[in-house]
């Protein structure tokens, strides 16, 4: 398989985790690509233009990180990273869309900042900050059921999530008045799969 990635996108950094966790890393040739460069090939692997995108050992190509986390993780039987059935699925399913979604908004924040300051809308990112916000909110409020459980996709998105909030963002010292979730964080970023795939500029 080949990952097309870069070193410091959240989405990326699911994958890298997953495979890590799984014990898969060896499987997998790591292709570095900057999504930003205008002479970029991307699209010829993914139309969309985005990392991460895994080719398949038979050339069929997956993208989107939930889609090829849910790949790999049915390569290996016995960790599950996406529960089968029942609420642990949907568990895991949530707080994988609130931790793609809080990034999602992060990016959108980032982006925006980077324009010519005179294109940029202030209320625009406003409304980003803002939902980054409530998405780190809500985790707080439900620390108890991020936290309990075995190691699903769910945490390892929300904390992709937060590390990559802290690489872009340390000013904004978005866990300091979240104390359960700061918690939560310092003690899943202790993981060897953590610790291996910090984002680097
Ligand atoms: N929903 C996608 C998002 C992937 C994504 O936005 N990746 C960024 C890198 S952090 C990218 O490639 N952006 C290029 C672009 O938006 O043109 C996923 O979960 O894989």
């Amino acid at each position: 398989m080949k990952l097309r990635y870069s070193s410091t996108s959240p989405y990326v950094r699911k994958t890298m985790v997953s495979l890590h966790e799984l014990g898969l890393m060896d499987r997998v040739e790591l292709e570095p690509t900057n999504v930003w460069d205008p002479e970029t090939d991307i699209s010829l692997t993914n139309p969309l233009g985005k990392v991460p995108a895994l080719t398949l050992d038979d050339g069929y190509i997956l993208y989107d990180s939930p889609v090829v986390c849910e790949y790999i993780d049915a390569l290996v039987p016995g960790i599950v990273l996406f529960p089968q059935t029942g609420k642990a699925r949907w568990k895991a399913l949530h707080f994988q869309a609130l931790g793609d979604g809080i990034t999602d908004a992060g990016v959108l924040y980032l982006l925006e900042g980077r324009r010519p300051e005179n294109e940029q809308s202030p209320k625009w990112r406003e409304r980003q900050l803002n939902v980054m916000m409530r998405g780190l909110d809500a985790l707080e409020n439900e620390i108890d059921e991020l936290a309990g459980g075995p190691l699903t996709i769910g945490q390892i998105s929300v904390a992709c999530s937060i590390g990559w909030l802290m690489f872009r963002f340390p000013d904004l010292d978005l866990l300091a008045s979240r104390p359960k979730l700061k918690n939560w964080y310092e003690a899943f970023i202790q993981r060897p799969s953590m610790q291996a795939t910090q984002p680097t500029e």
